[in-house]
């Protein structure tokens, strides 16, 4: 069963139980901006989500909190934005995290790929290595606590590796798979913008702090989605996005960007 609008930007809403499949074009959706978001419902049993939930609650104090002037990102797994432009202790963090999600049974990651290569018709969908075999991490979990918001920003890996040559940096397309592990009381809706960067858009850089001035994404059309737990979402990190204030529980989130090499959409890898 879908729900919501088709070729507007918006959210739909597909339930997708075990044998339902949907097929690579809601990738060609998200890519060509025709829809915001793309929530999978159903992807996993409930107790599933529930249960790595409590596995990665016992992990906090493992968290690590990177502060900007304007924000702070608090997180357990590396994300490669933050190491850029030396990219090397990202892969040791990245394997460090592989080892730990392993010892603690956490592989909601792999369970969701698993699903989504179904759901999707994926050949393939594994995580991205470097051509000396070097695996990518392939999540990452994201902890909004109360009163942390992000601010407006888009990812982009062509853009912000391309000088390093690394594999991420040779994909055609990058979208974002986002888990909600568990809903917070009040805030945190995904804010997202039809708009994508261009080269002008870094007059509204914040100095020295993360993201754009929302005067860079002033008249254009937003989104607004609130995840609920156990919501299995699909959005283009392209285009401009943020995160609400978060109120009373923690929106906990795990999440994986996917990268598409070429057109035909059908083969895609993961990296966070
Ligand atoms: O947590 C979300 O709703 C979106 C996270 C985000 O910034 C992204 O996936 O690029």
């Amino acid at each position: 069963m879908t729900t919501g609008p088709t070729g507007d930007w918006g959210s739909v809403v597909h339930h997708v139980g075990q044998g339902q499949t949907l097929g690579p074009e809601v990738l060609g959706q998200l890519v060509r901006g025709d829809v915001s978001v793309v929530v999978l419902r159903d992807l996993l049993p409930r107790e599933t989500f529930d249960s790595h939930c409590q596995r990665i609650k016992g992990q906090f104090a493992r968290a690590t909190t990177t502060r900007y002037v304007n924000g702070a990102l608090t997180t357990i797994g590396p994300y490669l934005a933050r190491f850029l432009p030396d990219p090397e202790p990202y892969f040791r963090e990245a394997e460090q995290t592989h080892d730990l999600f392993r010892e603690l049974g956490f592989d909601l990651s792999t369970r969701v790929r698993g699903r989504l290569k179904e759901t999707l018709g994926l050949r393939a969908f594994e995580p991205a290595r470097e051509p000396d075999g070097r695996p990518y991490a392939e999540c990452i979990v994201r902890i909004h606590a109360d009163g942390v918001r992000n601010p407006l920003h888009n990812d982009n890996i062509m853009r912000d590796a391309a000088s390093l040559g690394m594999k991420v940096s040779q994909l055609r397309h990058q979208l974002s798979c986002v888990v909600c592990l568990q809903e917070c009381d009040a805030g945190g809706e995904l804010y997202h913008y039809r708009k994508k960067w261009n080269p002008e858009d870094e007059a509204f850089k914040i100095k020295g702090g993360l993201g754009y001035d929302e005067g860079v994404v002033q008249g254009h059309a937003c989104n607004v989605f609130k995840p609920r737990t156990g919501d299995v979402y699909l959005l283009n990190p392209t285009y401009y996005h943020a995160i609400e204030r978060v109120g009373g529980a923690d929106r906990l989130t795990l999440a994986f960007f996917i990268g598409l090499p070429n057109e035909t959409l059908d083969e895609a890898v993961v990296w966070s």
